[in-house]
């Protein structure tokens, strides 16, 4: 066996089922390696940064990593963006990067690059594997990296001949370090805090974001009162009907300033302070009033749901949450076709447990706000500010949940960073609905140039933020790839276009002239 079975068996061993692809001449033997061994899928992107995102909406849903496999620093490099929206969203990935076989570095050949400079920003745990005999431990070690709570982007450099020569075997799994038990101090501490009566808010990141932390939220919320809140950006959030509604921090800095301007308690639970997404002139970058009494009740890699839990029983809160947000499906909306109706239109159809990926910037509201009382859903985001990651994220989501329906809701100029997904979806069969807000437009990046006080734009500024010359054609390109698609410019046709791909299995896409 060499080295790279070895360490692909490993792989499978330790739980990683499946790996995301874009390979080189250096990663041949662990591409062969794959017909070797049962139990890993394979999944081929066309560009890293759908294979890093795809890697991302994997591990968000199966809650644990899928491997990727990369070329060397200029393919790492490619995907680096989609790794640092993974590194925000505290995705385990085991981050597999192929380089040159290690008597080959001495010769500078035009591959050679400082790979661990490329990884080290974005991985959690880096090593390259310096032999064959070691290579399956440190494929075990790699996924145990990229598993410890709260999850981390583990980066394994494999040199060629490290995968080519004999190995001894692969290596047995490693204990999984879970989340930390919380301190009785920080949720006795908590627990004072939110009796005292002052005006709190609990904000919540992470696993305490699913059902049984909502609950435990939910419960403090009724006997308390206190503001239960997460992030603009979640890496994921269950919402909808029979789910605890947790109130979303607004985007702009000076909303965020406006929603805690009266907190005086702010109990944090795997989240950190709210602060502006970027810096403006004249505009507060920390979001909190003076002499607001922040306390962590869990960090990121402690247990925040059983720490809410334990606060919930301390308060004597009910067992009956409050805040659960009833059902409440939208008709049917006539006229105009924008962000809200066609916001109407998703949540009237949303089928149960759907997985929403979600990059509609400046059209996304619409879609936010209509599927509060929809059917039961996951809800995924852009959680690093890096446009491009929502295809690749639903193509690996689909991958992780073949079970449900994936919906992607995508502003048309992010979409095309990463439209590669679209292929990937079409060749694994995913189910997954593509909505492409196509307003020819950056047109956030219009909001922001009035925002940042620039100055009043010229010809040639505002011609950066359009998108008509020459015209996208989504539909083209979607078809180009095998995805079927369709172009809509009203509610009707929105309408039955989406019910029609909610109904059917594989990938569609949707184009929204909006
Ligand atoms: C990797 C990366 N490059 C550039 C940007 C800057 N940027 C932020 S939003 C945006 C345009 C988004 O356009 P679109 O997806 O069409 O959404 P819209 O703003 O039109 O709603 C750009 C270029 C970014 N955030 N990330």
């Amino acid at each position: 066996m060499n080295g790279a079975e070895s360490l692909v068996r490993t792989l499978v061993a330790s739980g990683v089922e499946v790996c995301f692809t874009n390979p080189g001449t250096s990663e041949m033997h662990f591409v062969a390696a794959l017909d070797k061994v049962d139990g890993m899928r394979a999944v081929l992107g066309l560009f890293e940064g759908a294979v890093t995102g795809m890697a991302d909406g994997y591990g968000r849903m199966a809650e644990k990593p899928a491997a990727t496999l990369l070329h060397l620093g200029p393919g790492l490099s490619n995907g680096l963006a989609n790794l640092h929206n993974a590194r925000r969203a505290a995705t385990p990935i085991v981050n597999i990067v192929g380089d040159h076989a290690t008597y080959h570095a001495q010769y500078d050949a035009p591959l050679a690059s400082d790979i661990q400079g490329f990884a080290r920003p974005v991985s959690g745990w880096i090593h390259s594997s310096p032999s064959p005999k070691t290579v399956a431990a440190d494929g075990a070690r790699a996924v145990q990296a990229a598993r410890a709570a709260p999850g981390q982007i583990a980066t394994l450099i494999l040199p060629a001949d490290t995968a080519w020569l004999d190995a001894d075997g692969p290596a047995p799994a490693l204990p999984v370090q879970g989340p930390a038990p919380v301190s009785s101090q920080a949720i006795d501490g908590a627990a004072e805090a939110l009796k005292s009566g002052r005006r709190s808010v609990i904000l919540i990141r992470g696993e305490a974001l699913k059902k049984r932390g909502l609950v435990a939220a939910g419960r403090i919320a009724a006997k308390t009162g206190v503001r239960i809140m997460c992030d603009t950006f979640a890496p994921r959030l269950q919402r909808g009907a029979g789910v605890v509604a947790v109130e979303r921090i607004p985007y702009f800095a000076e909303q965020i300033v406006d929603t805690f301007k009266d907190v005086e308690t702010l109990i944090l639970v795997g989240a950190k302070p709210p602060v502006s997404f970027f810096a403006y002139p004249g505009k507060p970058s920390w979001c909190t009033p003076e002499g607001c009494d922040i306390r962590y009740l869990a960090h990121a890699h402690e247990d925040g749901v059983a720490a809410l839990e334990a606060l919930a029983d301390a308060l004597g809160a009910p067992k009956e949450p409050a805040l659960v947000a009833p059902l409440n499906k939208p008709e049917l909306p006539t006229g105009r076709l924008d962000q809200f109706s066609a916001g109407q239109i998703i949540a009237h159809y949303l089928p149960e447990h759907a997985i929403i990926s979600d990059e509609a910037a400046t059209s996304g509201l619409g879609a936010q706000i209509a599927t509060a009382t929809a059917n039961p859903h996951d809800h995924l985001s852009l959680t690093g500010g890096s446009i491009g990651q929502g295809l690749p994220l639903a193509t690996g989501a689909a991958i992780a949940c073949p079970d449900r329906k994936i919906v992607c809701l995508h502003g048309d100029g992010g979409a095309m960073y990463t439209l590669q997904a679209l292929w990937t979806q079409a060749r694994e069969k995913l189910d997954v609905v593509n909505v492409i807000y196509a307003n020819r437009s950056y047109a956030i990046l219009n909001i922001e140039l009035a925002r940042v006080g620039a100055g009043n734009p010229g010809p040639k500024a505002l011609s950066m933020l359009d998108l008509h010359n020459p015209e996208l054609n989504w539909t083209s390109l979607a078809h180009g790839m095998g995805v079927e698609a369709v172009r809509v410019e009203t509610v009707e046709d929105f309408a039955d276009a989406f019910a029609s791909a909610v109904k059917a299995k594989g990938p569609r896409l949707i184009e929204v002239m909006i």
